[in-house]
């Protein structure tokens, strides 16, 4: 299935061409066919030459209806624009153009309807002008006539091939449907509506209400009113819920797939579009307060410009988003009808244009000089930010967060569930050399930096980081919870380095045989000497006064898993008192 929306000036045939495509009457209420005017949206679909669907949400023209057509474009990848033949291009033709051109919307048809009250060259020639200059780019132009019947061919094989052309989507996609309609069927409970523009869902899946997060169950659904048990974006859904009432659930609101999208209060944004026009003051790119409109929903902003296209805004309530997708911001202060009209080089609409969002989650802007700093980084960063730019800016995120946030193609984790930004690691790792270095020396006698030291003077948010830091910092070695410094006899002074030396000689021929304290004596080592020695990793300390060689533990470990399981103590003795040194493991080759 494909879903396309209209767009198009009110009265110029919009729903009249739907239903003669479709048989169906979009207009859904007795208010707006009394009246003969589109208010909400409408949904129509019809069978393609080639066997699919196509379904159309049905957008209305006048101009008070703004939000409820942008909630229709939202979340669909083409659009039917609609040019009357006798009226032309005509106010809300721009308008609904700006919007989809703000949206970023590339794919669509031009109809020029009504083409028995008026030679259509005209007004095609006019709006394809228009159109050129939106993201849709030249589009395939037809005349028709919803009463004659005229073109009406034409217009069903073209929407054929337009439908061919979108791109596949990915049924495992991150499911959000917006929804655009809720109510209540007796029986069966709260029924919502949306477009599922990619992933799939399922009877039995439970999904999010945003913006509460509230958890809900498809209890059944239905796609152009057939019942089934899974549908694949892009497609028309009803969904019938378990979980939530009627009253609870609204247009705006949005069900998602838990763990897959980031409900976004603050998010930074670059400015694709054109918003001269607008009520902002001179010299100011952007007003104060936007309305953010995203699927169908919509929520007031207070901006924050960081410099340039890149903005903060601050959402009243939070949406559902993933950074690289694109908004439409509204100044609701910009005069409708006294902007330039489209033609004169002028914005396509004032006060309509659209942005991406760049971070869904964005760092606290609460120190001075921050925002410089904000815009100077986010300034290099592509409309679809990757993984390492969000890294670097994070330094160190959990890998759900950047999952969360749509960004595909994650690289290895440096911790269970931590992704890092490469130059924030190896910074780490040189100060985690320098704190354990630092500590030797503050507190010479203590056996090593304790892991949570390290992790606080880190400012680490998980003790598994400082463990995963020191696995890949080669001059750290981390025993029983301790960090030391892995340098050897390399840094000890050099009578020190002697001593030890003639201890290691000792231990060579008799490696489990800790050296006696009249030797300790004699060597002139005393319970310090044996800690600082210890610290440096040359020597193996077990308590105050017994040492052995630094890889005494692994050898040991080593012995003892040769042996025939189960051993008692007197044969683990004679072991280790038998094992012979080979030339690897020689403590010595550490001082020499
Ligand atoms: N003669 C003629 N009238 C049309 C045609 N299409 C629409 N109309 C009339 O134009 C008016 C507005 O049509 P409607 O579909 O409601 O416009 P919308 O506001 O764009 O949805 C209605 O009175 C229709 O009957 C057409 O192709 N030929
Ligand atoms: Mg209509």
């Amino acid at each position: 299935m494909h879903v396309i929306a209209t767009a198009g000036h009110v009265d110029h045939g919009k729903s009249a061409l739907l239903r003669a495509l479709t048989g169906m009457e979009p207009d859904r209420w007795a208010e707006e066919r009394r009246r003969g005017l589109t208010i909400d949206l409408g949904y129509a679909w019809m069978r393609l030459p080639a066997g699919e669907s196509l379904a159309f949400v049905d957008v209305p023209g006048h101009a008070r209806f703004i939000t409820n057509m942008l909630a229709g474009v939202g979340p669909v990848p083409a659009v039917l624009f609609v040019v009357a033949a006798d009226g032309g291009w005509m106010p809300q033709s721009a308008e609904h153009l700006a919007a989809v051109d703000a949206l970023g919307i590339s794919r669509g048809l031009l109809a020029v309807t009504r083409a028995d009250l008026a030679d259509p060259g005209r007004a095609m020639a006019q709006a394809a002008a228009q159109i050129r200059r939106s993201s849709l780019g030249a589009v395939p132009t037809l005349a028709v006539s919803a009463v004659t019947g005229a073109g009406l061919p034409e217009l069903t094989g073209a929407l054929g091939e337009l439908a061919a052309s979108l791109p596949a989507t990915d049924p495992a996609a991150p499911v959000r449907i917006w929804v655009d309609r809720a109510f209540s069927i007796t029986g069966s409970g709260t029924v919502v509506t949306g477009t599922l523009p990619a992933g799939t869902v399922s009877r039995g899946d439970e999904l999010l209400l945003t913006p509460a997060l509230r958890p809900v169950r498809v209890r059944a659904l239905q796609s152009l009113g057939e019942n089934l048990s899974a549908v694949t974006g892009v497609a028309r859904t009803a969904l019938n819920l378990r979980g939530v009432d009627r009253s609870d659930v609204a247009r705006g609101m949005a069900l998602i797939q838990p763990g897959r999208w980031t409900l976004a209060g603050q998010i930074d944004v670059r400015i694709t579009g054109e918003p001269r026009g607008s009520s902002q003051e001179a010299g100011n790119l952007l007003p104060a307060q936007l309305t953010v409109h995203v699927g169908s929903a919509r929520t007031p902003a207070k901006v924050r410009p960081l410099g340039g296209r890149l903005a903060r805004l601050q959402l009243r309530d939070p949406l559902p988003l993933h950074v690289g997708e694109r908004v439409l911001l509204r100044d609701p202060g910009a005069a409708r009808d006294q902007g330039a009209l489209p033609g004169t080089g002028q914005a396509l609409w004032p006060g309509l244009f659209g942005a991406v969002v760049l971070d869904a989650d964005p760092p606290p802007l609460n120190r001075r000089g921050v925002a410089a700093a904000a815009a100077a980084e986010l300034g290099s960063w592509p409309d679809r930010p990757a993984a390492a730019d969000l890294l670097r800016r994070r330094r160190l995120a959990p890998a759900a967060g950047l999952r969360a946030a749509g960004v595909t193609g994650l690289p290895e984790p440096v911790a269970a569930g931590w992704l890092a930004d490469p130059g924030h690691w190896s910074r780490l790792s040189a100060r985690l050399v320098a704190l354990v270095a630092e500590h030797a020396t503050a507190e010479p006698l203590a056996p090593g930096l304790p892991v949570e030291a390290a992790r606080e003077a880190l400012r680490l948010p998980d003790r598994r980081l400082v463990l995963a830091l020191a696995a890949a910092t080669p001059a750290v070695a981390l025993k029983g919870g301790l960090l030391t410094a892995r340098g050897g006899a390399a840094g000890l002074p050099a009578g020190l380095a002697a001593a030890v030396a003639s201890l290691l000689a000792d231990l060579r021929a008799k490696p489990f045989d800790a050296p006696e304290s009249d030797r300790l004596r004699q060597l002139g080592l005393d319970k310090r000497d044996l800690a600082v020695a210890a610290r440096h990793g040359a020597l193996l300390r077990l308590t105050d006064q017994v040492v052995l060689a630094p890889d005494a533990d692994d050898r040991a470990a080593q012995i003892l898993a040769g042996l025939e399981q189960p051993f008692t103590t007197s044969q683990a003795r004679m072991a280790l008192e038998s094992a012979p040194l080979s030339q690897a493991s020689d403590p010595l080759a550490r001082v020499r």
